[in-house]
């Protein structure tokens, strides 16, 4: 804990290691209550005689130092609160430090902990330094031998990274393992795990031949649920030799799952650690989005071996070179896994269903953010906590601006950059600069006289770019022009700035596609081609483009497959919106016209207040049509005929109004419901029908499942005599799927009585599985009648715990940033205030990520701006905020 202001660290202060640590010995005595760590560090001096040899630690006692076999008395180093600093003569030297910590008392979950019975580390992005006293930043990597020993019976299974080399019993009862990592890695890729865990393998032999052993540990007694996890890790490996020619590059890869965890997993070299719900599935415990996201994390976590571990970051402001970069991998891969055995536009339309997830994903949490206190570039410029910048920006936008170099270069195109990267940059600590640089030398290569210098800006500037269009068609010469003008409008702090900054203009690939007034696609003539979508380069703040051989006034379809991160701003009437949702050929940009029609018909809804509004039967007549078409698959069909959700809708309110996104939210859903309840219920039988009697998670079976539980839904919505339907579902249901999409609809429409009938059920039917219960508590946070009061009784179950972050996660996460009738009032901001400052002393770092909640109050009205503020001001005036919440709370009051 501190209570001074934390220094701000600054990109542009970036200064190379005096030291290079070519290798590291360590020997752990591991015990839950005190483990002794002796680091045997072979130092050489990279830099000047004389440069500091400064080392990071935090919470260790320092037990002793020896410099080439010479113990050092306390006047031969400085010992501060957080670094250790020496003046070393010799351009070689050992050395050796013994230092001892405490995982029982570690809360944080950085570093080394104890969860349950076990011993987990997580040390990105710097936890390592509450193990050992070491240089503990990303471009100092080294060669790890690691020696674990520990109490036999209570840790049977002691894993590192690498390979194991050694295993010997001990005397009184303890054993040792020896592992070495031949890969030279920083330390935030160190990891380590001990305990007793089931294991599920596979032996996979890579292209190149050689085989591999993939396995998966998981509490003893849930190694059942462990068999699509080590599927999605087969696959990952299949697809990263497929798509990008990366193989597996050592003898064995691991992934652990921990219950306790502070996000969703980590990449550590060949020893992957996991937060449980991203590895435990079994159809009665996990939805099917629980079994895509496993897909998605697995998929990541792997693909970081190539892009974050072999080629990671010089230092942490970096951090979107890996983490951008590994998005985007993961989203294509799992795009690619929903478009398996798929041809021609159903692969199309699967491949778009992941698209909208993830463009969903970036409107809910990063354009937000992008327009708050804490907007900044994916790159960005100063942090106080680094902690603090694993942000939907670095992550979610990041994987966009990867995206865009894609859309840009090709596949080939991007793949021979990809290829060059590595070429170049393999065992390095690098920039991301480094990384356009690559892609670059590709896309100069294949457009002569053409750079990707404007395309850096990029990574500069933070803000949500907003391009403007303008069309006009000419029928005397049958051409037709489009202009697209780009601005950026301060964002976060910048609006502070006087005089305000500059913000250049950016590379913008849009993808334009041109439909006529019949819903046809028009052929497109551009560089010499013609086409049905076309990709407009805007490097300007305005440019033209004009089109010929258009015979009608055309309806255009715009930045289709959502080919940049920007917001698009086009006048049009909503008979356009609606041509273009029955008709583009698009699938992305089909379901962004229905959005935007559903967008605007919510809006009217929210300003004509309470029970005021009614609803276009043109929206109506969509909805319809959208239900009635059998040419699309029923995975695409749910996304296209669901609603924006209340915080989608928030978001385009001014001033931000909650109770009017609620309420509208629910009027347009009661509305479809009612009006198209026939339609409803026969998607809903025919897709029950259809239902195979085992369960797959497979796309098609999923898609289906999807569309059911829309249907029942809108019919519940609808009305009270459509909960039959969800109470036989419930109590009948042979997966979580289901079960969970029935027991959400009577959470949201059915009675009292019936609401707690059934989550008693629930209760005790699973009150013995842990991530069954994050449901629970989740459904219960949610829920429209959930109040402060209700949740402060919820906490005092004997199943809560908020030293657990995913169940934190479920009840108070929840409650304060999905629940938006229930959070948004003085009650609510007081309970906020509280449940920060409680886990501000317990685990800095989950704190700070619920400290994020009210962001954006500036831009509510009153009175919740005052609430919300005052809450801010409450948290602030605490006398130990840790660093992580001491920024995020600084930066909010600030605008
Ligand atoms: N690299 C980790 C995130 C670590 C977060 C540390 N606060 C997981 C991932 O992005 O793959
Ligand atoms: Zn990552």
């Amino acid at each position: 804990m501190r209570t001074e202001t934390a220094p701000t660290i600054t990109r542009l202060d970036y200064k190379p290691y005096p030291y290079r640590l070519p290798a590291v010995e360590l020997l752990f005595d591991l015990d839950p209550a005190q483990t002794t760590v002796r680091a045997t560090l072979q130092f050489e001096r990279a830099g000047s005689q004389g440069d500091a040899l400064i080392l990071n630690g935090e919470d260790l006692e320092l037990l002793s130092l020896v410099l080439d076999g010479k113990p050092l008395s306390s006047d031969e180093y400085e010992l501060a609160d957080s670094t250790l600093t020496l003046y070393p003569e010799q351009a070689r030297f050992t050395l050796e430090i013994t230092s001892l910590c405490r995982p029982a008392d570690n809360s944080s979950l950085m570093g080394l902990y104890v969860s349950g019975d076990q011993l987990f580390t997580q040390c990105e992005a710097e936890g390592f330094r509450r193990i050992t006293w070491f240089p503990d930043r990303p471009d100092v990597m080294a060669r790890y031998r690691v020696h674990l020993r520990a109490d036999k019976k209570r840790y049977p299974l002691l894993l590192s990274n690498g390979n194991l080399v050694a295993q010997q019993d001990l005397s009184e009862g303890r054993h040792e393992a020896i592992w070495e990592d031949p890969h030279l890695k920083p330390s935030y890729l160190f990891a380590l795990v001990a305990g007793d865990f089931e294991c599920r393998e596979h032996t996979l032999t890579t292209r190149s031949g050689r085989s591999a052993l993939l396995q998966v540990y998981s509490d003893r007694g849930s190694g059942a649920k462990t068999a699509w996890a080590l599927d999605c890790l087969a696959r990952s490996v299949r697809w990263d030799e497929q798509r990008f020619g990366l193989a597996l590059d050592l003898d064995r890869f691991m992934v652990v799952a921990a219950r306790d965890f502070n996000m969703g997993a980590m990449e550590n070299k060949g020893l992957n650690i996991f937060n449980s719900a991203y590895v435990l599935a079994d159809k009665d415990t996990a939805t099917d989005a629980a079994y895509r996201a496993i897909e998605a994390v697995i998929g990541h976590e792997y693909f970081h071996n190539w892009t974050g571990n072999r080629v990671t970051c010089r230092d942490w402001f970096q951090l979107s070179l890996k983490e951008g970069l590994t998005v985007f991998r993961d989203q294509e891969f799992s795009a690619d896994m929903l478009a398996q055995g798929l041809e021609g536009t159903e692969a199309v339309s699967a491949r778009a269903v992941k698209r909208i997830d993830d463009v969903t994903t970036l409107r809910i949490a990063q354009f937000p953010e992008d327009a708050g206190p804490m907007a900044h570039p994916i790159r960005p410029e100063s942090y106080q906590e680094i902690g603090n910048f694993y942000t939907a920006t670095v992550y979610e936008k990041g994987a966009e601006v990867v995206r865009m170099q894609h859309t840009l270069l090709g596949e080939a195109g991007f793949r021979a950059g990809l290829d060059e990267y590595f070429r170049r940059h393999d065992g390095q600590a690098v920039t991301c600069d480094d990384f356009v640089s690559a892609m670059e030398s590709v896309y100069s290569q294949r457009n002569p006289g053409k750079d990707l210098q404007v395309f850096r800006r990029w990574y500069n500037q933070a803000g949500t770019p907003r391009v403007t269009v303008t069309l006009s068609w000419n029928q005397a010469t049958q051409t037709c022009s489009i202009t697209l003008r780009q601005r950026c409008a301060p964002a976060g702090i910048e609006k502070l700035q006087d005089p305000p900054v500059a913000k250049p203009p950016l590379h913008i690939p849009f993808a334009l596609g041109l439909l006529g007034r019949d819903g046809r696609s028009l052929a497109l003539s551009h560089e010499g081609k013609s086409a049905e979508t076309v990709l407009l380069e805007l490097t300007e703040a305005q440019q033209t483009w004009t089109f010929e051989n258009i015979p009608e006034a055309p309806v255009p379809s715009l930045l289709r497959n959502f080919s940049a991160p920007v917001m698009v701003e086009f006048d049009r009437p909503d008979a356009d919106l609606a041509l273009l949702a029955q008709h583009d050929t698009d699938p992305f940009a089909r379901w962004e016209a229905g959005r935007e029609l559903a967008s605007r018909q919510l809006l009217k809804m929210v300003s004509a207040g309470a029970s005021q509004s009614t609803v276009d039967p043109l929206f109506i007549d969509t909805w319809r049509s959208l239900l009635q078409d059998d040419n699309i698959t029923d995975a695409y069909k749910a996304r296209v005929l669901s609603l924006p959700s209340e915080k989608e809708l928030l978001e385009k309110t001014e001033p931000l109004d909650p109770l009017g996104a609620v309420r509208a939210c629910r009027e347009l859903r009661g509305a479809l419901g009612k009006q198209l309840a026939p339609l409803w219920q026969k998607t809903y039988q025919s897709t029950l029908a259809q239902a195979g009697s085992e369960y797959s998670p497979d796309p098609v079976s999923a898609g289906k499942r999807a569309l059911k539980n829309l249907a029942l839904s809108y019919l519940m919505a609808g009305g009270a005599e459509f909960g039959r339907l969800a109470r036989e579902q419930y109590y009948g249901a042979g997966n979580m799927t289901d079960r969970m999409g029935a027991l959400s609809a009577l959470m949201h429409y059915s009675a009292e009585s019936e609401r707690a009938a059934a989550l008693e059920h629930f209760y005790q039917q699973w009150q013995q599985d842990p991530l069954v219960m994050d449901k629970w508590f989740s459904l219960q946070a949610t829920a429209p009648d959930a109040t402060v009061e209700t949740m402060r009784s919820l906490m005092l179950h004997p199943a809560f715990s908020l030293r657990n972050p995913n169940r934190a996660r479920a009840l108070i996460f929840q409650f304060c940033m999905n629940n938006l009738q229930g959070i948004h009032n003085v009650q609510g901001y007081d309970f906020w205030a509280d449940q920060v400052l409680a886990l501000n002393s317990l685990n800095p770092e989950v704190a700070a990520r619920l400290a994020r909640a009210f962001d954006n109050w500036a831009r509510f009205a009153e009175p919740q701006r005052s609430g919300m503020r005052a809450a801010l001001e409450q948290v602030q005036q605490h006398p130990e905020l840790s660093r992580n919440v001491a920024e995020i709370i600084s930066k909010a009051l600030k605008i």
